[in-house]
Order: C-alpha cells, then structure tokens, then sequence
C-alpha cells in the first residue's frame, strides 16, 4: 500500500500531522495539498482533539511547490494552472490551517521553503530546529511569494525585512528568524519535537473556544478600526463566555484551584 502523503498520529487530545514526501523535501504536489486539507477538516469536526502540531518527514519542512509536479508545472497554459491550483489546492490548505477550531504548532524541522515556508508561518506557534532555514524562495525562479507571504510577512517582520526576504530570496537562519519575530522560538534539532509536542499538549488543555475565539479576533483585527475591534471583542466574549470554561476558569479561581477545562 501507498505511503499517506500526510500522516496523521493522535497522541490524546493531540493530533501529529506529517508532511510526507521526504525523498522530495516534502515538496508540495495538489495530492498532498489535498490530503492535508482532507486532514485539517476531520479535526475540525473532532471535538476530542483540542491541539495540532505540524511537521515534515525527513530532514526538510517542506521545499515548497513541486516544480516537478505533472498537470501543474507541465501544463500547457502554465500561468493559468499555477492560479488554478493556488486556488484550488493551496488556498484551501493556508485557510483550514489559519483558521482551524484548535490551535496549531508547527515544528520546522528542516528547510521550509516557498510555499512551505508560508503555511508553516500560517500556524499559531511556529518552532524551528536551529539547524533549519526559511527560505522566501519565490524570487529565485521568477514569482512573488504566495500561500499568503505577502499577508504574513510584513505583518510579522514589518515591510523592510518582509521586502528584503522576498527580493533576495536568501536563507534566513532560525535563529534570525526567532530574533526578528518571525517563529516564537529556534530549538536545538534534538528537542524539536519534544517541545512541540509539550507545547500541543498544554494548549490541548487550554480554553479550546476561548483560543478559537482569539484567532478569529486577531484574524479580524487587520482590517478593522480600533472602535470597531472594541465591538469585535465584545460580541465574541459573549461567545466565550456562554463556554462553559468560562464557568469553570471562574469557580477555579473562587475555590483557588487550577482549572479543567474541557473545551466546550
Ligand atoms: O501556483 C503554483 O503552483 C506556484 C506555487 C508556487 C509556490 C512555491 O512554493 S514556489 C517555490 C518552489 N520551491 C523552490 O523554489 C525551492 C526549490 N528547492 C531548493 O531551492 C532546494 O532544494 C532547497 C533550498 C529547498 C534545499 O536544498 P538542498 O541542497 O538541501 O537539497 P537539494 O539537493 O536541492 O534537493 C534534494 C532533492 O529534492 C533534489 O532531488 P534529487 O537531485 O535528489 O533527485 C531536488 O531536486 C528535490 N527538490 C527540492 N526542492 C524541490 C525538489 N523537487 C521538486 N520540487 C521542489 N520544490
């Protein structure tokens, strides 16, 4: 039987993604790119899962579009396959991760590169092994970065550093990238893992609604004024707070003990 092109593990109220095409850098082909998605809306609707962490098989993240890809990179009307499957297979993709019900770390455990680099950035927590690079690949063969670069970057670097990564199209170490603001954090290879999945599993013990709540908030936030965040924030603490984790946060602190949430 044919390898799963994105592995999905359940550790408790955790779930393990897997990018897996290591003999190609975990390049990404609309196979792969739909299998994730495939992956993400399960876990949407799999209310025992409250945290998911995303990796890559092998010494890479992923290499980014496959630029060996048959029906894409062959195509006879090459532009306009390039928009189909950004549309069809990428955005999809960027959109289910970005918005998912739980929150989602990344563990960059090698080269993330192009479109690679900007889902892993898609996720709530980005870490990366110090052996790893981010690499705005995009310049180096003729395109602008995609997969929602030209949203994130600026956004999480500011436009002077953001111009600089997608003209250049250079390596950016994780160290760097963790002092620019770009990940939260550059581990040492050996505890990438280890950390990712500690930090997937305090989040699956979180205020799940509260968290999904946050992400949309933030989301919104871009394209609003501050007097209409204000009425953003109130109507989704309404939401919050007809959780019954925020019945649960408040009798934690009234009995001074720690809170169980559950998620709902
Ligand atoms: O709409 C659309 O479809 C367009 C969407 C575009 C989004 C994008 O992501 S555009 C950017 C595409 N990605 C790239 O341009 C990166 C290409 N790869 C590289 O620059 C380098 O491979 C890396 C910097 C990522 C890693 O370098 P290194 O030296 O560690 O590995 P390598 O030797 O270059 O690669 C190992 C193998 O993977 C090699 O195959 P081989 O020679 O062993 O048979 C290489 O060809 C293959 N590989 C790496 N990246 C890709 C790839 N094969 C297909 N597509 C790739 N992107």
């Amino acid at each position: 039987m044919a390898e799963p092109l994105v592995i999905v593990e359940r550790q408790g109220a955790t779930a393990r993604l897997i990018l897996n095409r290591p003999d190609r850098l975990n390049a990404l082909t609309a196979p792969l790119l739909q299998a994730l998605t495939q992956a993400l809306d399960r876990l949407e609707s799999d209310l025992s899962v409250r945290a998911l962490l995303l990796t890559g098989a092998g010494r890479a993240f992923s290499a980014g579009q496959d630029l060996d890809e048959p029906g894409v990179m062959d195509a006879g009307d090459l532009p306009a396959a390039l928009h189909h499957t950004l549309e069809n297979n990428y955005h999809p993709a960027a959109m289910a991760l970005r918005l998912h019900r739980c929150p989602v770390v990344v563990a960059i455990n090698g080269i993330a590169a192009g479109a690679g680099c900007n889902l892993a950035l898609a996720g709530d927590f980005v870490l990366a092994s110090e052996e790893a690079g981010l690499l705005q690949a995009f310049a180096r063969i003729g395109l602008i970065p995609d997969c929602g670069g030209t949203w994130l970057l600026p956004r999480l670097i500011g436009e002077a550093r953001a111009r600089q990564l997608a003209f250049l199209a250079e390596p950016l170490s994780a160290r760097q990238a963790e002092a620019w603001g770009l990940i939260n954090r550059a581990v040492p290879a050996d505890r990438l893992l280890d950390e990712a999945q500690a930090l997937a599993e305090r989040l699956a013990t979180g205020p799940t609604r509260a968290y999904q709540l946050m992400k949309r908030a933030f989301a919104e936030s871009w394209s609003n004024g501050y007097s209409h965040q204000l009425g953003l924030e109130a109507e989704l603490q309404r939401l919050a707070g007809a959780s019954t984790d925020f019945a649960e946060g408040v009798a934690a602190f009234r009995a001074k003990r720690t809170p169980g949430f559950t998620g709902c």
